[in-house]
């Protein structure tokens, strides 16, 4: 029996009937240290956002404790660890570790991974037990960005780990017609055979979360067995930028995704704007409209600095001083993805001198140099396809 209440039972089934009855008595409460002392069993949640990683932790606890959140939008924006009280792991201590889930429109990939990484500093907590992987089994089929952030977390830990890994899939509960659960049974089985197909052989299961405390319990009592602590690849990588970690080019294409999608709405939303401008629409058109490409606009400004912490957007102080620092700086073997990564940016700086009607002239300037500094350093990389700007 891998969990037992510190209460008593010493079995499985009467851990069960133990903490269904003492439900009350178990709670998870945030806190701002690990007590690495203890010994602590520590649990990592991730997923992408709203999959349910907060709600299973508020669902252990018998409240919500206004953890999980209601709306759609994301909600957990810090990595956060709960100390769950009346519950041991052979005597240990559990810590359940919320994160900021994947794919949120507001926090890049990139900014969660290290937000985990200075957590794990922070804490100086260098291993997790056991991971879950959150999944909506209601999600109708895995999207490119599913697969992407499913990298991510993978290469966070590198291979042969996949044993300390559990796929939670949670909203069973909401499905009632037969139908419903048919096709949800189906799905998981789907999951395990083609999407998560590599995992599953290398070791992972698969859990269904009902909503309920027992169904938290029973998790933990049936994939916590065996978990022994994992190092992260967080210490294995050298080098202080992501782009020099073991998981750098998940994160790389991850960001590129991200500035392009954002691109496109930008370029989209003020086409919209324009016509509704030249059209007359109502001002109440017209104000959304400029809200939209506001926001756009920050978003695509937080993306640029993910961008630039990421670590291929150098500084041009640095180049200025010692030119040959870039070749220095920067793996060779990455000449592509630098090119690409700068482009990405070079194009994003000018489409916002071009469309950013609101910028005033000191926060051009910024840009403009922003983009004359990456389209220096394309030349470098490739004076063909660059030439140089005589700037
Ligand atoms: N009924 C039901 N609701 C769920 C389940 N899982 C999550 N929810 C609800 O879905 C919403 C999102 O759940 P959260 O737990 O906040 O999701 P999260 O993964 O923590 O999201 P982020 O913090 O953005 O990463 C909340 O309203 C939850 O109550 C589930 O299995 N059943
Ligand atoms: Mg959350």
């Amino acid at each position: 029996m891998a969990l037992k209440s510190e209460i008593s039972q010493p079995n499985l089934h009467d851990y069960h009937n133990q903490a269904l009855s003492k439900s009350r008595q178990i709670e998870a409460e945030a806190c701002s240290s690990i007590d690495l002392d203890s010994n602590p069993f520590l649990i990592l949640l991730m997923g992408s956002t709203g999959t349910g990683k907060s709600r299973f932790i508020g669902v252990l606890s018998g409240n919500d404790m206004g953890i999980s959140k209601d709306q759609l939008e994301p909600y957990t924006q810090d990595v956060i660890a709960y100390k769950i009280s009346n519950l041991t792991h052979f005597g240990a201590p559990i810590y359940l570790v919320d994160t900021p889930g994947f794919s949120d429109p507001k926090l890049s990939e990139m900014r969660i991974v290290t937000k985990l990484h200075s957590w794990m500093s922070i804490n100086s907590v260098d291993y997790f037990h056991h991971l879950f992987y959150f999944h909506r089994i209601t999600d109708p089929r895995l999207s490119g960005s599913n697969a992407r952030t499913m990298e991510i977390f993978r290469s966070l830990t590198g291979n042969g780990t996949s044993e300390t890994v559990t796929v939670v899939t949670t909203m069973w509960d909401t499905l009632w017609r037969p139908e419903q659960v048919r096709r949800a049974e189906a799905r998981f089985n789907e999951l395990q055979k083609e999407y998560f197909k590599d995992w599953v052989e290398e070791g992972s299961k698969f859990a269904k979360f009902m909503n309920t405390q027992q169904s938290v319990l029973s998790i933990l009592a049936e994939h916590l067995k065996g978990s022994k602590p994992l190092d992260f690849n967080f210490e294995r990588s050298q080098g202080a930028f992501p782009c020099h970690s073991l998981y750098a080019d998940a994160l790389q294409r991850n960001l590129l995704e991200r500035i392009s999608s954002l691109q496109k709405r930008l370029k989209s939303t003020t086409d919209d704007l324009q016509t509704a401008l030249e059209d007359d629409e109502s001002m109440d058109l017209q104000n959304i409209l400029k809200r939209q490409k506001r926001v756009i606009i920050e978003d695509i400004q937080t993306t640029l600095q993910d961008m630039d912490d990421y670590g291929h957007g150098l500084d041009i102080d640095t180049y200025r001083a010692d030119p040959e620092q870039i070749f220095s700086h920067l793996n060779t073997k990455y000449y592509p993805e630098i090119q690409e990564h700068l482009l990405a940016e070079a194009t994003t700086y000018l489409l916002l001198l071009k469309v950013d009607d609101t910028a005033d002239e000191q926060s051009k300037g910024v840009i403009w140099s922003r983009y004359c500094e990456r389209m220096r350093f394309l030349h470098i990389y490739n004076p063909t396809s660059y030439p140089s700007l005589h700037m």
